[in-house]
């Protein structure tokens, strides 16, 4: 049987290929949810980035949820859920608030998020996985360079690049809280990742991911010819981004927390398989198999 076509994690990292898939799964005709040069601009870069999506006042209702969970965790939130910092106790996530939070709930529902997700992937769609990233001031750590995809085809079993993240920004990003930076343009071409995935390789890499991260020389010549942007914004922002898109986040060092939310958007359609790892299928909350397609 030949390897899949988005093979990776062998023992030596393989060429890159070409994207199957489309990155815009609809046709633009007027009355779509993106403007034509918005259409365009996520299909070139792989992210778009809507100011002031959110109001003050709805930011301020997920970051007063945000802070129940995180401060009750324990009482509020399945333990399995709840991530940690590598270094200390912090919490660093906290995963399937879709499930465990009616306000992250409806959420998912919004039609400035559930509409543009059903257009770009041109089908009805599930959530496939939701978490908060708190980034917590002096002790978010960082977030290395990957691919989602990478990692949900090989340990979920994804087939195609038909989802996409959508980052609702709870805090002020800056320059210097880490904010999300994004390779443009590199979700075009798929990057195999050297090293064999460990037997439940989440428990670690969620806390520190060092599986599915290209290797440092690939990444400082796609830095050198699409250059690194830093998604800053202030709360309420939205960062739409293709699965496939290179990313990474710096530690935070400064006082200031960086929590995102992350609602991520998967096509009906492009329901988990087994995974071509071989590996033992990863938890349903990190990646759902009970599909709950969003009705508007
Ligand atoms: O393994 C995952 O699904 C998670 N890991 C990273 C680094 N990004 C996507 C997701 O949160
Ligand atoms: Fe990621």
């Amino acid at each position: 049987m030949s390897a899949p076509y988005y093979a990776t994690r062998s023992p030596m990292a393989q060429p890159s290929r070409r994207r199957k898939a489309p990155v815009v799964w609809s046709a633009w005709r007027p009355g779509a949810p993106l403007r034509v040069d918005e259409k365009r601009s996520f299909e070139e870069n792989g992210y778009l980035v809507f100011r002031r999506r959110f109001t003050p006042g709805e930011v301020s209702r997920m970051r007063t949820e945000a802070d129940r969970l995180r401060h009750g965790a324990a009482g509020l939130v399945d333990p399995e859920t709840i991530v940690r910092e590598p270094a200390g106790e912090s919490i660093r996530s906290i995963f399937e608030l879709h499930r465990q939070s009616d306000v992250f709930r409806e959420l998912t529902a919004d039609v400035r998020l559930l509409d543009v997700a059903r257009w770009l992937l041109d089908d009805d769609v599930y959530i496939h996985q939701s978490r908060l990233n708190f980034k917590p001031g002096f002790e978010g750590e960082a977030f290395p360079w990957h691919s989602d995809f990478e990692t949900w085809h090989s340990e979920d079993g994804m087939p195609e690049m038909r989802a996409i993240s959508a980052s609702i920004l709870l805090d002020d990003n800056t320059a210097c809280n880490g904010p999300l930076m994004v390779i443009p343009g590199s979700h075009l071409r798929f990057f195999p990742c050297a090293g064999e995935t460990p037997e439940d390789h989440y428990r670690e890499s969620l806390r520190q991911q060092r599986y599915g991260v290209p290797d440092p020389e690939l990444l400082t010549e796609l830095a050198r010819t699409y250059g690194i942007e830093a998604l800053t914004g202030e709360a309420g922002t939205v960062v739409l981004f293709d699965c496939n898109l290179l990313h990474a986040s710096a530690g935070n060092i400064t006082p200031l927390p960086r929590s995102n939310l992350f609602l991520v958007y998967n096509a009906v359609s492009n329901r988990l398989g087994e995974p071509p790892s071989g590996l033992r299928p990863r938890p349903e909350f990190l990646a759902s198999r009970r599909l709950e397609p969003i009705e508007r």
